[in-house]
């Protein structure tokens, strides 16, 4: 190989390798996104990972996916879509079918429609109806 050659080829092969070996998410599984009911359109490698470029550490939703999706072939399953892996009263289903969507990892994250939320206004609003009734009341004695 000629000196020219050397001096071109070698530095680009370095680069590459040190590319593909220390650059965070060059090594991730991409493919993986379009299994998620979402497409990982919202969130991407997040979904799963903690670090948003993916690789690494698994959050609770990929820990699931993990130990249910991957075992069946690396499907999202019924079993998976019914899991509340944040542990928010929240199904994974109900979380990416949310509008918008909630991140099915992060338990502050929550649907507006949420059934207790819903009670807590409804008896909320009964509250301040009997404090109005009793005040209105109270002025007029
Ligand atoms: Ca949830």
């Amino acid at each position: 190989m000629s000196k020219i050659r050397m001096l071109i080829v070698v530095p680009i092969s370095l680069a590459l390798f040190i590319t593909l070996v220390f650059v965070p998410g060059v090594n991730s599984r991409p493919f993986r996104l379009e299994k998620l009911p979402d497409k990982g359109k919202n969130w991407g490698c997040i979904t799963c990972h903690n670090k948003p470029q993916g690789g690494g550490a698994l959050n609770s939703f990929g820990s699931d996916y993990q130990a249910l999706a991957l075992p069946v072939g690396d499907v999202y399953t019924k079993d998976l879509g019914k899991k509340d892996s944040d542990k928010d009263g929240f199904s994974n289903d109900e979380e990416f079918n949310a509008k918008p969507p909630t991140k099915p990892w992060d338990s502050k994250s929550q649907p507006p429609n949420k059934p207790n939320a819903v009670e807590f206004n409804r008896k909320r609003t009964k509250f301040w109806a009997s404090l109005k009734r009793k005040v209105f009341f109270n002025r007029l004695r």
